[in-house]
């Protein structure tokens, strides 16, 4: 594929009776297929109990990218171990696919004596130090210019090869940080992928109030550098064009931007009611179109998947997901001093007086 490929036409490979189109096929071989499956019926199954758990009062929040997991786990088979990740809300999951544990992962949500955090963090916020993942801000779009500065210290220091990726919604697509990067991005050209995933919501907002753009791919024009808008409920298509994009930028050839167009099929977080902005009609439509269920067609057409090797899967991880997530609710609260660490190398007296004081009081109850 072109890297100028800037037109407001849609890339797609996979077709709805789940055979391929030959010329956007990436041409994956069996057990990349079956890494990939394997990966996005595994984040399926995390957000599920995740949500349960938030119900259940376990978890303050949770934040599920149903119906969009093709991208962050497409994505991450992208990375090498040296690439840096700049998440938005629904990127989290790359960490695990690039090796992070999920009971570590787990622990940062729950912010309980198992959070390397130890619980400072909002629940969704995950980093990985050994991954290059960076946590995101929780206001919209900083995560975007931090990129492009990643990149392009790299491509300063001479570190070939290290490749930066940005995560946005259509949402912060409206925030000033959207802008700056895509500009930095455009003049100084370093290593580095922005993903929109247009997943046509910010919460209660439709993304046609968020843009009169045709696309969001368009943008790219304007700050020149390239702009694919390609089915991000499409496994094959996103890894034509993001195994494109992170090699154009591994090879030094500049940036590229990536309007991925999804539907975010849950609620916007375990804080949102759906219903109340959009008609179940628009929901039941994009079900229809659900990456796993379009790409598991495809995997059966393949001979690759069937009803045993199906349920099997489902059954091996829900036991890996069910058992780390007892092991993390094992623990309890972090040590409440903990709050007064790591400010100063040594506890200054002041700081110790407030720990006594702090002791001095019954400890919150645990759930
Ligand atoms: C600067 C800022 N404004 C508003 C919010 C509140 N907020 C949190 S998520 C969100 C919607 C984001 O939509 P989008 O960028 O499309 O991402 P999505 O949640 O759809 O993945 C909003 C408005 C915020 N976190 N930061
Ligand atoms: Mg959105």
């Amino acid at each position: 594929m072109q890297p100028a490929h800037d037109d407001l036409g849609l890339v797609q490979a996979l077709r709805d009776d789940g055979s391929v189109d030959p010329s956007t096929d990436p041409q994956l071989d069996d057990a990349t297929l079956q890494t990939l499956f394997r990966h996005m019926i595994r984040l399926r199954l995390i957000d599920e109990r995740m949500l349960m758990r938030q119900r259940q009062g376990k978890v303050g929040f949770y934040g599920a990218s149903t119906g969009q997991e093709a991208t962050p786990i497409v994505t991450a088979l992208q990375l090498q171990p040296q690439d840096w990740v700049f998440p938005a809300l629904r990127e989290a999951s790359i960490m695990l696919v690039r090796g992070f544990p999920l009971e570590t992962w787990l622990a940062q949500i729950y912010g309980n004596a198992a959070d390397v955090m130890k619980g400072r963090q909002q629940p969704m916020h995950m980093a990985g130090k050994a991954v290059n993942q960076v946590s995101w801000s929780s206001c919209l779009g900083p995560q975007l210019p931090q990129a492009v500065g990643a990149a392009w210290a790299a491509k300063i220091k001479g570190d070939h090869d290290v490749v930066s990726v940005a995560f946005t919604g259509d949402g912060a697509t409206s925030e000033p940080d959207f802008h700056a990067a895509m500009n930095f991005a455009g003049v100084y050209r370093p290593p580095v992928v922005i993903i929109c995933q247009n997943n046509h919501w910010a919460i209660s907002v439709p993304s046609s109030k968020q843009t009169a753009s045709a696309t969001f791919a368009v943008k790219a024009r304007a700050y020149g550098l390239p702009g694919i808008r390609v089915d991000g409920n499409d496994v094959l298509a996103l890894w034509r064009v993001l195994s494109d994009a992170c090699g154009r930028a591994r090879r030094g050839e500049g940036p590229t931007f990536v309007e991925a167009v999804t539907y975010r099929i849950g609620a916007h977080s375990s804080s949102d009611d759906p219903t109340r902005y959009r008609s179940e009609d628009e929901v039941e439509r994009w079900r229809q179109r659900d990456p796993i269920a379009r790409f598991e067609r495809y995997l059966r057409s393949r001979g690759l998947l069937d009803d045993g090797g199906r349920a099997a899967l489902e059954a091996e991880l829900t036991e890996e997901i069910l058992t780390a997530i007892r092991a993390v609710e094992a623990h309890g609260l972090p040590e409440r001093t903990s709050i007064l660490d790591d400010v100063y190398a040594e506890r200054p007296w002041h700081l110790e007086a407030q720990a006594e004081e702090l002791l001095r009081h019954p400890p919150a109850p645990q759930h």
